[in-house]
């Protein structure tokens, strides 16, 4: 049977939809040509102490000014490549349980990243108002640091779902990640990557700021904010999954447990599944599915890093997170 799309739902416009800043008409272009930036070949701002890349800074100050969370919404935030797409998948499936059945869902026709949007994507694509067509309850989504925010989030009763992942494997996620650009006509090589992810410079960088912004934020508001790891999740997903589904108000009820459904949601937003639809191999569509779905294993980095640079990072982490009760 072929799947129903939520008439709403439609997939996200390509990230080229987002002009260079040269070519914007943003009144927030002033502002933004006087931060501090890197002269790498993406460009990265320095905006509130996060680096942002620059042709999505229009998107992030408009959705800091303009942006109203409904009530209902629930918010999933992360640092990129730490398990974003696995968690829209995961909470989308089990926020919208009694409306879609397995066979009928939008996940088996939309890539994660259009069933649950970037708000601030959608804000830099001049593509806001599509946010507003949602039904509720909306699953939204966001790169930003705590402290980047709109304040109309941080004092809404909408939960935030933050995932984290070990900065290792993340930087090497990333990179992949920007080889696969073809408007980036030169991608970094590792090397560079490397140096600039330790200094933090790259989108919502640096990484250790990001995740214990909201990791002590949690920690005062634990209703507020639930803190998932992505290495857990995937050690044990029925744990994950059951969290998730209570912190976001859609707790299992026991029939639903003896019925298998976690296991059936876990396999139903597992990697090998997700990964084989069409629509993820950018079969369909003019978008980026597929590189959002590359290895999802624990330990990638020992490919790619020599021991001198996971010891520099592993240096860096251990540093970052002293004093802290967070462990990655
Ligand atoms: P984003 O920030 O660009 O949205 P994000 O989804 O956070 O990316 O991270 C991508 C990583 O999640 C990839 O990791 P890798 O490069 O180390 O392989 C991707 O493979 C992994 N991933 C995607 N979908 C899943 C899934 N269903 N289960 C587990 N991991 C997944």
């Amino acid at each position: 049977m072929e799947a129903k799309v939520d008439s709403k739902l439609r997939p996200r416009l390509p990230i080229t939809a987002v002009p260079q800043i040269e070519e914007m008409d943003s009144k927030y272009k002033e502002l933004i040509l006087t931060l501090p930036k890197d002269e790498e070949k993406v460009k990265y701002r320095k905006y509130q102490d996060f680096w942002y890349s620059e042709r999505h800074l229009p998107g992030i100050l408009a959705m800091q000014e303009v942006f109203k969370p409904r009530s209902n919404d629930v918010i999933l935030a992360s640092f990129p490549k730490s398990g974003t797409t696995w968690l829209k998948a995961l909470t989308f499936t089990i926020m919208h349980r009694d409306k879609y059945s397995f066979s009928d869902h939008p996940l088996v026709e939309l890539n994660p990243h259009d069933c649950v949007p970037f708000i601030e994507n959608h804000y830099a694509s001049r593509d806001e108002h599509y946010l507003e067509t949602l039904p509720s309850p909306r699953v939204l989504a966001t790169h930003l640091a705590y402290s980047t925010l709109p304040e109309s989030i941080v004092t809404s009763t909408c939960p935030i779902v933050y995932i984290c992942r070990e900065p290792k494997d993340v930087l090497v996620s990333f990179w992949h990640m920007l080889t696969k650009y073809e408007w980036l006509k030169e991608p970094s090589s590792f090397a560079q990557t490397f140096e600039s992810f330790c200094e933090g410079r790259v989108h919502g960088g640096p990484v250790w700021e990001h995740v214990l912004e909201y990791y002590t934020k949690s920690l005062c508001n634990p209703e507020k904010i639930l803190i998932l790891k992505y290495e857990q999740m995937l050690e044990c997903p029925i744990d994950g999954v059951m969290r998730l589904a209570n912190f976001i108000g859609c707790p299992f009820s026991v029939d639903e447990l003896k019925n298998g459904l976690v296991e059936k949601i876990i396999e139903f937003c597992s990697f090998d599944k997700l990964k084989d639809l069409d629509v993820n191999k950018n079969e369909i569509g003019n978008l980026e599915n597929s590189y959002f779905f590359r290895k999802a294993t624990v330990g990638d980095w020992k490919n790619y890093m020599t021991p001198v640079m996971a010891n520099k990072l592993d240096k860096i982490t251990e540093e970052k997170l002293r004093g802290f009760s967070f462990t990655f």
